[in-house]
């Protein structure tokens, strides 16, 4: 009987006015920009429990207690998986996370429609991931008007300088560079050094994936990344809060 009940719950679609009802009910969104174009790198610290390079990472018993050590290691911002099938992310983790922080929390996923954005804000984030190379031009540049309306700040997910131009084209301002290719999955170190100078002075530069240790972050910093984003070196550590503190 567990199992229908909880199938049931994850069929039964919310409508549309209901998420906008719950995102009324939520505190205003949180603007993670001043930080990130303040002095110094800022941290996005990912909820990840697997991948689909590497499948499962660590099992994440609380996400909860997860982001909040996050936050006390000095995160500026805490990124959540909502991808159920290869990632293994939801949205009650999102609430879950949403609830013990109090920093901005983005949510990461394939974000494809507006009513995702709204299911976003609703479980209480502030941000939400456009991937570039997972959106037609015009559907990229509603999303992103979109997600605004709605509180939401957008980060934009390039992978290449071509990928750069929609971005700004689509009025981009937080631009993450994605290290791993979304096709071969392999991550290259250098994309963020190729990439970034293509990015105008007043976009923040976000580094994605590939992230080790302090001496990753200082490379990133060192080719004008304003932000890093760090997921399994984090959720395989010994010690999140201190990992976290270690590369702030
Ligand atoms: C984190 P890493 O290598 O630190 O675990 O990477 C993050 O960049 C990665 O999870 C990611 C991602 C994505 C996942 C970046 N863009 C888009 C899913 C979808």
């Amino acid at each position: 009987a567990g199992v229908a009940i909880d199938l049931e719950a994850r069929q039964a679609q919310v409508s549309i006015e209901e998420l906008k009802e719950r995102a009324g009910r939520q505190n205003p969104a949180l603007d993670p920009m001043p930080a990130y174009r303040a002095d110094g790198v800022s941290v996005i610290a990912e909820v990840k429990r697997a991948s689909p390079s590497k499948g499962d990472l660590a099992p994440i018993a609380d996400p909860a207690a997860l982001a909040a050590d996050y936050a006390r290691g000095g995160a500026h911002t805490i990124s959540v998986l909502t991808e159920e099938r290869r990632f293994n992310g939801s949205i009650a983790d999102l609430k879950a996370v949403r609830a013990a922080v109090d920093v901005p929390v983005l949510r990461k996923d394939f974000i494809t429609t507006s009513y995702q954005l709204w299911e976003a804000r609703a479980a209480g984030a502030d941000m939400a991931l456009l991937i570039v190379a997972a959106l037609e031009q015009p559907a990229l540049e509603s999303l992103i008007e979109r997600a605004r309306s709605i509180g939401l700040t957008p980060l934009v997910e390039v992978h290449d300088e071509d990928e750069v131009k929609r971005a700004v084209a689509a009025d981009a301002d937080l631009i993450g560079v994605n290290a791993r290719d979304l096709k071969t999955l392999e991550v290259d170190r250098g994309t963020f050094e190729r990439v970034a100078p293509k990015i105008p002075d007043s976009i923040v530069k976000v580094a994605e994936s590939g992230v080790r240790g302090p001496h990753d972050v200082i490379e990133y910093a060192r080719f004008g990344a304003d932000v890093v984003l760090v997921g399994e070196t984090l959720v395989r550590g010994e010690n999140p809060r201190q990992s976290v503190a270690d590369l702030v």
